[in-house]
């Protein structure tokens, strides 16, 4: 039995819930669901308020989501207006940039009001109006959260692309939701680096043959390249639009953002999350999950290219009047203290990041993080793979000193907000589990094959979930056949998350992983589907098979076994031009980390890879490779493991 973790007395009398709180709530969000979150509903801004509550189906042929209803709001105003009265001068937004010789920012909501306003106004004057798509393709800078707030304001859907991403696939993106606008900036600084974006934009509007005009907002000032009539300067627009923007009366059920994700098929879906459901869930998980009170300083290091940047640094902390920071760096620049030194500039209360900046903080050694004073952390929090126990320890030691509750949150970019996470004072913690359930979520374990529920409170199997969550995403932009056929299609009257869990005998949840053909790259994640096609795209490559292995730091890497054209040889040089390939053709994040010649892929007779094969040659795990018998050339096996072997 794993050590359990309790919060101390002094943050169990302080904090939202304490157990007796958690069991009372949940109890009560379950049994019943309309009254929990018609009540919980009205923690936002309601223009119209709502009458009817829940209406969610997940019949098959028939999956339909509304929560909320016939409400009417609007997110901006709930983000930004609604605190003017008591907080204007209250800091929204602290920005750290890049590199510590930068000054800090500090906007406050009135100026947060402004600067939303004035992007509104602008994105009014390039035509943009209720429901178009807006593109955002940006560094973490302030204007990132204003570009996306100022959608909201107008009524527009905001769908962001990762700046680490190529101009393909920004371009794929920007034609997939028939963007009317694309927001950029001129260069990302990161990492001591730069990312020429407007370069890259300029790229991907090159496949796009609908009008999309463009907005750079300038980062650096470098040099850019500009398009007559299709480009727009946004400082310059900036200096003339007026600080006033009525918020637009948006119902409950509109979309408010689209955000493409990988599954396990090759083409990234457009997640469609709702306004008025994902709100109020947003609030709730950022208020309850990280114990949030008035004036903590809350930090998500997360980027807004992600789901979590979405509901975590702008969305979750802005609606409830927090100050939330935005942080332009990495970990390890200028050294492998930034994160503490940031932590210790600002008087961080909540500190919230991934499984492996711990890791490959943790293989720097603790002087970094003694230097450092930490006293200001109340709370730590990790997100987007499990965390091993390794990591965990260090994290809880070295970084909270002992003291700091740590919520090991699970969720999805389909989930909106956090499902499984412990409640800080309520919930006692053990390594490597994200504990139990939020208000309203009800997590179910079937057995793979069968589909049927398993009751015992110990049970292992496939994850899903049994009802629907304020924060659902609704729909797959422009495709719901394909939502219904993703999520509640394998086990009938469920959503399937397409992880695999385990519950222990005290009912606390475990993500063992995916099980489907998505793998988890430095909590970023990826279809082995994206990558093999990109591979296989290239002139020389005759066919490719992409699977994850353990890596350290990255917790996958990703390993591809490719197989060349005839006449087409191995080299170094060619290994070389594939990685840089693959960064074109997706992002830097999706470059191989080994790449394995494979003359020849173990196929079924009727021509399907067996990845199973593939994964335990990856993983160096050849003694249990299973059944092999049904593959047409079983001798490909051998030749895969020898050179394999090689490679050790
Ligand atoms: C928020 C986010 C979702 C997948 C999910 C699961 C993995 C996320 C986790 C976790 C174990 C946690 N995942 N949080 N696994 N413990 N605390 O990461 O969204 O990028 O869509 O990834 O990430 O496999 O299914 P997204």
């Amino acid at each position: 039995m794993p050590e359990t973790y309790p919060a101390s007395p002094d943050f169990i009398a302080n904090a939202h819930a304490d157990a007796d709180t958690y069991e009372r709530m949940y109890a009560q969000s379950v049994s019943d669901p309309e009254g929990f979150w018609g009540e919980h509903g009205k923690r936002i801004d309601w223009i119209k308020p709502y009458t009817v509550v829940k209406n969610t189906s997940f019949a098959p042929g028939n999956v339909d989501i509304k929560w909320f209803e016939d409400g009417t709001l609007n997110v901006a105003a709930n983000c930004v207006d609604r605190h003017l009265a008591e907080r204007a001068d209250q800091v929204a937004i602290i920005w750290e940039p890049d590199s510590p010789e930068e000054e800090a920012k500090h906007i406050t909501y009135r100026e947060l009001h402004a600067e939303v306003c004035k992007m509104a106004n602008i994105y009014k004057d390039l035509g943009v109006g209720k429901g178009d798509r807006v593109v955002l393709y940006m560094p973490m800078i302030p204007e990132a959260a204003y570009a996306m707030l100022a959608c909201a304001r107008i009524g527009a859907i905001h769908s962001i692309v990762f700046a680490g991403f190529s101009a393909d696939a920004l371009g794929a993106r920007i034609n997939g939701s028939d963007a009317k606008l694309l927001v950029t900036a001129d260069y990302a600084p990161r990492g001591g680096r730069s990312t020429p974006l407007k370069s890259n934009a300029d790229a991907a509007l090159l496949n796009v043959f609908h009008d999309c005009k463009m907005l750079v907002v300038k980062r650096t000032g470098g040099q850019t390249t500009w398009t007559e009539d299709r480009d727009f300067d946004y400082n310059a627009l900036r200096e003339t639009a007026s600080a006033e923007c009525a918020a637009e009366e948006m119902a409950a059920e509109d979309p408010l953002f689209i955000l493409y994700t990988s599954g396990s098929t090759g083409q990234p879906k457009g997640v469609v999350h709702s306004t008025g459901g994902y709100l109020v869930f947003a609030s709730m998980t950022h208020q309850y999950t990280f114990d949030y009170h008035d004036g903590d300083i809350f930090w998500c290091t997360a980027d807004v290219g992600w789901v979590t940047g979405h509901s975590y640094i702008v969305y979750g902390p802005l609606v409830n009047g927090a100050t939330t920071l935005m942080f332009e760096g990495v970990p390890t620049y200028p050294d492998a203290s930034r994160f503490w030194q940031v932590c210790e500039k600002h008087r961080v209360n909540q500190f919230y990041t991934a499984p492996t900046a711990i890791r490959a903080l943790m293989g720097q050694g603790d002087d970094y993080v003694k230097g450092s004073d930490l006293s200001s952390i109340r709370l730590l929090g990790t997100v987007g793979e499990p965390i091993n126990p390794e990591a965990w320890n260090w994290y809880n030691d070295v970084v909270g000193g002992g003291r700091c509750p740590i919520v090991d949150t699970w969720w999805q970019t389909e989930t909106g907000g956090h499902l499984i996470t412990p409640l800080p004072g309520a919930i006692p913690t053990k390594p490597g589990s994200a504990t139990k359930p939020f208000f309203g979520v009800q997590p179910v374990i079937l057995e793979p094959t069968s589909g049927e529920e398993i009751h015992d409170t110990a049970a292992e199997g496939v994850l899903c979930i049994k009802d629907s969550w304020p924060a659902q995403m609704r729909t797959v932009w422009g495709d719901h056949a394909r939502f219904e056929k993703t999520y509640f299609a394998d086990y009938k009257g469920y959503y399937f998350t397409g992880d695999g869990c385990r519950r222990d005998e005290d009912g606390y949840y475990w993500i063992t992983g995916r099980v489907d053909d998505v793998i988890n790259v430095s909590g970023h994640r990826m279809g082995t589907a994206e990558v093999e096609s990109a591979l296989v795209a290239h002139v020389k490559v005759a066919e490719a098979a992409v699977v994850g292995y353990p890596h350290d730091i990255k917790g996958q890497g990703i390993y591809a076994y490719v197989t060349l054209m005839n006449g087409e040889s191995p080299s170094e040089e060619l290994r070389k031009e594939l990685e840089v390939w693959v960064r074109t053709e997706i992002g830097p994040i999706a470059k191989p980390d080994l790449i394995q010649w494979a003359p020849g892929l173990p196929k079924t007779r009727s021509g399907k890879i067996m990845r199973r094969i593939l994964r335990k040659i990856a993983e160096d795990d050849f003694g249990a490779l299973g059944d092999t018998s049904t593959l047409a050339d079983p001798s490909v096996v051998d030749d895969l493991i020898e050179n394999r072997m090689n490679k050790l």
